[in-house]
């Protein structure tokens, strides 16, 4: 299925009204890192992810080491970011 990626402007505009979201350097993904006080308050934040990411349809590439989780938000159907990131991006904000 083919999404469109955003323009630069709606790219600025989103990064805007994120929490501590950054563009990866190729501007293909938005990245964020978030710690916890140990590693099953790490995985609870993940499988609270999880879920939202299945209602949406759209999917985070993570990575997860103890009380660290690494966040990867890209569009494979675009090639790039697309407003689907933005939207899970700022549910994911709203979980803290
Ligand atoms: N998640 N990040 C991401 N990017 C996609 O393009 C994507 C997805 N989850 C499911 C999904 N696409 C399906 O709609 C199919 O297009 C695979």
């Amino acid at each position: 299925m083919s999404v469109p990626q955003l323009t630069d402007a709606e790219r600025d505009a989103a990064l805007a009204e994120l929490e501590g979201w950054t563009l990866r350097g190729d501007g293909k993904a938005i990245e964020c890192t978030f710690e916890f006080d140990d590693f099953v308050q790490a995985f609870g934040f993940m499988t609270r992810v999880a879920i939202l990411a299945q209602s949406q349809d759209h999917h985070p590439e993570w990575f997860n080491v103890y009380n660290r989780v690494e966040i990867t938000l890209t569009t494979h159907d675009a090639g790039g970011l697309s407003q689907r990131d933005v939207t899970l991006a700022k549910a994911i904000d709203h979980l803290l």
